[in-house]
Parts: C-alpha cells; sequence; structure tokens
C-alpha cells in the first residue's frame, strides 16, 4: 500500500506540475523537460541504435521508459517512506531538484522554468506525507479507521492526478489553436513554381519507393520529445551577428515575397546503406541567400548558425548558402502549409546537405559567424562540420530473402546524390560482371532518381549489389563507413532465392 501512495503522490507531482506550466509557459512542462534533457544526455551511439531500432517509435518508446522509470521510482519513494520515513520524501525531493535543474537549463529558458517542477514536488511530497503516516493504533491499519483513511485519501489524490494531467492536455490548447491557423492559412502559389517533372520520372514497379514522399510518409528524425507548436503569428527570424545589419522577418512578410517551388531530396546522416531516411518533397519557400545578401555578411564570415524553437542548432557553410542553389528558407511541403513535425511554420531546406547541417525546423534565428567561434547540436557531438550528401544507391525490388521464379525478374531502386545529380546505376549478380541499370528521367539534380534492371534468374540463392555515379562521373565507393562522423558509405545489396 506504501508503494501504490507513491505512485499515487508521483502522479500528483506530475500533474500539478504539467497544470502549473500551462500558467508559466507553453514550453516548460517538467516532464518533457526531463526527457529532453535524457534525449541530450544519451550517448552518440545509443541514440543511433534508437533511431535506426525503433524509428518513427524512438519518442514512444523513450516516453514509455521514462514513464515505467518514475513509476518504480516513486513506489520506492513510498515504500521508504513508511520504513525509514522521511527517505521516501527526501526521495521525491531529489526528482523535484533534477527536473528543476532540467527545466532552467532548457536551451531558451530562465529562472521561470523552475516554478512547474518546484509546486509540482510540493504537492507530491504532501501528498506522500499524508498517505503514508503511521497508524494511530497497529490494528487501524488491517481493517480500522486508518485503513479508510488511506484509501479516501489515495483515492483522492489518484483523482487529483489524473484531474490536473487531464486538464492541463485540455487547458494547452495551444496545438490545437496552431493546427487550426494552419488549416486556415491561404499560401500565396510561388511566383517561380516547380518545374515540372518530365513524363517518364516514375517507374510502374510494385514496390519501388514513389518519386514523390507524401507527407505522411515523409521519415522524421529530430531531438524534439514533444513537437514545437509555433503560431505562425507569433513567428519571426533574425538575421544578425556578422552582418551589415540585422534583418527581421514575420510570417506574413516571409509569404509576401516572390517565392519559389522546387522538388529537393532530403536525406539523414543515420541513413545506413540500403536505409530508408531519405525523402523528396516539393517545398516552396524564399532564397535563404536573398535574405542573407540583404543584410549584407561580413567577408570573414564562412557559417550561418541557425537555431530552432526549441534550441536546437545547426551549421551551414555560409558559401552553400550564397552559391545559387536553392537552399530555402521554406514554408511549403508539397503545396500544404509544413506539416507541425516538419517545422511549422518555416523551416531551412538546402539541396546536398545532410539534414543535421541545413535543414532546421521551426527556425527562428540565423546567426552569421565563423566555424572556429561557434558549433552546434549535432558538431558538439561528434559529427562532422562540413557534410556534403554522399552518393547512394538502393535496391527496393526485390526485398531482402525475397523469393523469386526463375526467369525474368525486374530489379530496381532509387539512387541519390544531391546537387551533383546521377549519370549511371549498375548493377551485378553474384560478384559477377557490372550491368547497366536503365535510368528514369532526372527531374533535377537535386533529387533523386529511379533506375530498374530486367535480370534473367537462375535458381539458386543470388547476392544483387547496386552502385551509382554521380553528375561529375565520380563512382559511389564501396569503402564501408558507418553514419557518424560524416555519413554511411558502401555498396547495398540483397540476397533473393530464386526458385
Ligand atoms: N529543430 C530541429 N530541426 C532539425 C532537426 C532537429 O533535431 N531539430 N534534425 C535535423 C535532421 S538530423 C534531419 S535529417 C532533418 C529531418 O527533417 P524531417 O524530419 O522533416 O524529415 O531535420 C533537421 N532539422
Ligand atoms: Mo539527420
Amino acid at each position: 500500500m506504501a508503494a501504490l501512495a507513491g505512485v499515487v503522490a508521483g502522479g500528483v507531482t506530475l500533474g500539478v506540475g504539467e497544470l502549473a506550466s500551462l500558467l508559466v509557459g507553453p514550453m516548460t512542462s517538467p516532464f518533457f523537460a526531463v526527457g529532453n534533457t535524457i534525449v541530450d544526455l544519451t550517448p552518440e551511439w545509443l541514440k543511433s541504435f534508437a533511431i535506426s531500432t525503433f524509428g518513427e517509435n524512438d519518442k514512444n518508446v523513450l516516453l514509455l521508459t521514462l514513464g515505467a522509470v518514475l513509476t518504480l521510482f516513486a513506489a520506492v519513494a513510498g515504500w521508504l517512506q513508511l520504513r525509514r520515513p522521511p527517505l521516501g520524501l527526501m526521495l521525491v525531493a531529489l526528482l523535484g531538484v533534477a527536473a528543476i535543474a532540467a527545466a532552467v537549463n532548457r536551451p531558451g529558458s530562465d529562472a521561470a522554468y523552475a516554478i512547474p517542477s518546484i509546486i509540482g514536488v510540493t504537492a507530491g511530497i504532501t501528498t506522500l506525507w499524508l498517505l503514508v503516516r503511521q497508524p494511530s493504533e497497529p490494528t487501524n491499519i488491517v481493517s480500522g479507521a486508518d485503513r479508510r483513511r488511506f484509501l479516501m485519501l489515495t483515492a483522492g489524490a489518484a483523482g487529483l492526478a489524473v484531474f490536473a494531467f487531464l486538464g492541463s492536455r485540455r487547458l494547452g490548447q495551444t496545438r490545437q489553436d496552431v493546427l487550426e491557423a494552419r488549416d486556415r492559412l491561404r499560401m500565396p502559389r510561388a511566383a517561380d513554381p516547380a518545374p515540372s517533372l518530365p513524363a517518364d520520372v516514375e517507374l510502374d514497379v510494385d514496390g519501388v519507393t514513389p518519386f514523390t514522399t507524401p507527407n505522411s510518409d515523409f521519415y522524421r528524425v529530430d531531438t524534439a520529445l514533444e513537437v514545437p507548436v509555433v503560431h505562425p503569428d507569433d513567428w519571426q527570424l533574425r538575421i544578425h551577428g556578422m552582418v551589415d545589419r540585422t534583418v527581421v522577418l514575420t510570417f506574413d512578410q516571409l509569404v509576401s515575397l516572390p517565392l519559389v517551388e522546387r522538388m529537393i531530396t532530403l536525406t539523414c546522416v543515420s541513413n545506413e546503406i540500403g536505409g530508408n531516411l531519405a525523402g523528396s518533397a516539393v517545398w516552396r519557400g524564399y532564397p535563404l541567400e536573398e535574405l542573407l545578401l540583404e543584410a549584407g555578411p561580413d567577408a570573414n564570415a564562412d557559417m550561418v548558425l541557425s537555431t530552432s524553437v526549441d534550441g536546437y542548432t545547426a551549421s551551414t557553410p555560409l558559401d552553400v548558402l550564397t552559391d545559387g542553389r536553392d537552399a530555402l528558407l521554406a514554408v511549403a511541403m508539397n503545396g500544404e502549409p509544413l506539416p507541425l513535425r516538419h517545422g511549422f511554420p518555416v523551416r531551412m531546406v538546402v539541396p546536398g546537405l545532410y539534414g543535421y547541417v541545413s535543414a532546421t525546423k521551426w527556425v527562428v534565428d540565423l546567426e552569421v559567424t565563423r566555424f572556429d567561434q561557434a558549433t552546434a547540436y549535432w558538431t558538439d557531438r561528434g559529427w562532422a562540420d562540413r557534410a556534403p550528401i554522399k552518393t547512394a544507391s538502393r535496391i527496393d525490388v526485390p526485398g531482402s530473402f525475397a523469393r523469386l521464379d526463375a526467369g525474368t525478374n525486374v530489379v530496381a531502386g532509387v539512387a541519390w546524390a544531391q546537387h551533383r545529380g546521377i549519370s549511371r546505376v549498375e548493377v551485378n549478380v553474384d560478384d559477377g560482371p557490372w550491368q547497366d541499370a536503365e535510368l528514369t528521367a532526372e527531374a533535377s539534380a537535386d533529387t533523386w532518381r529511379q533506375w530498374f534492371w530486367d535480370w534473367d534468374a537462375t535458381p539458386g540463392r543470388h547476392t544483387l549489389r547496386v552502385r551509382a555515379t554521380d553528375g561529375d562521373g565520380e563512382l559511389q565507393t564501396s569503402d564501408k563507413a558507418p553514419p557518424i562522423p560524416d555519413g554511411a558509405s558502401g555498396w547495398h545489396s540483397v540476397v533473393v532465392e530464386v526458385v
């Protein structure tokens, strides 16, 4: 029963803390402060493992684990409070100190972020103290007045916890408001629309990755445990640092500029050989180059440090942003406002660079600076400063360990080398001679390209391998490298059984 009291007191801590966070500000939730801090403190190998193992579900796995650990912790606190008072209360207080430390150390937070944790922990300690008190008479705990008192108090506290938690979610209308604002947005069409796609850009082969990735299927990678919610009316971008003049831009100002629309394939540096952390969408936005020129970068500057509303940062080479490529401050994805999880209302998209050095979502700040003066979220964690996307090719069909009938089978997939383009794809069987695959039309050098090859399959177990050559004539390297520090390399292969 003491353990149960501990769990209920833990629930009160959490619920009241969340409720209090509503009064302090949208990003001050203690639960998410603790969760996000754990994400940041997680060692690199474990994070990569979580992304590659659980993919989109990595956050849910973390939240469930966190919930389970907290429940266990609270049960232990209850038990301790019964056996060795006031150790239980001290354990809850310790948790409170950890939550406060996490909250005030979040990027962009201040001392006020401690308030929800303080209120929550005070409520939790009071609850635990009330619930786990010595019985007035030893026999009362089994069936008497103390037992009734305990059950009533526990039920009451559990009710309070649930009410506070649900109430805080209910009252936290911000997300709803922002979703509605997104629905209401009527964005101007692009002054410079995306060139229409060549007719034969897409294969009609079952199982091949679609040329355009629907928003709902687009991979998502970020460090945000809770998707940041930014109302377009509140959004503002500041371009400052080593510039002639600071530029400040509101959402309305941004969308009234002449926007361009381009199809660009985005890729995550964590993508393993054969992995699917890549997607192509039509992005609408304003060229970052124009905005940077308006600010007037200092001749000594060589980097732009972008910061998102939740404090995440990325460092992008200034020369890449100003070399004429379609580096965009994007507001729309495949014809609709950015989905919240893909950076609503504004994100960066830079063709040719991995996402972690270029594709900052929920971006609110661009500081023109130098690589020797500032670092970013992932470059602080051992990832490379410069990260152009490596040439990659992938066999989508047949799948690994597929069973095929002997005879003609189509082998097909995608290849990418953004901003250089793909000029050739080759396939071999069991390390035999390389055979040229057929390429579909190229939409642009900034997008992936599909390919296929007709294989006359003979019975037995076979290994199919693929390699690509980029638009500069450079062959994709066979050297195997892991994603860290600047992207995986090596040739993709699949093993199939022909019967
Ligand atoms: N604010 C923010 N932006 C971010 C990230 C992040 O963690 N936070 N991750 C980057 C990484 S590593 C990648 S690969 C791309 C992924 O963009 P997507 O989730 O829209 O596919 O976003 C980039 N932008
Ligand atoms: Mo990434």
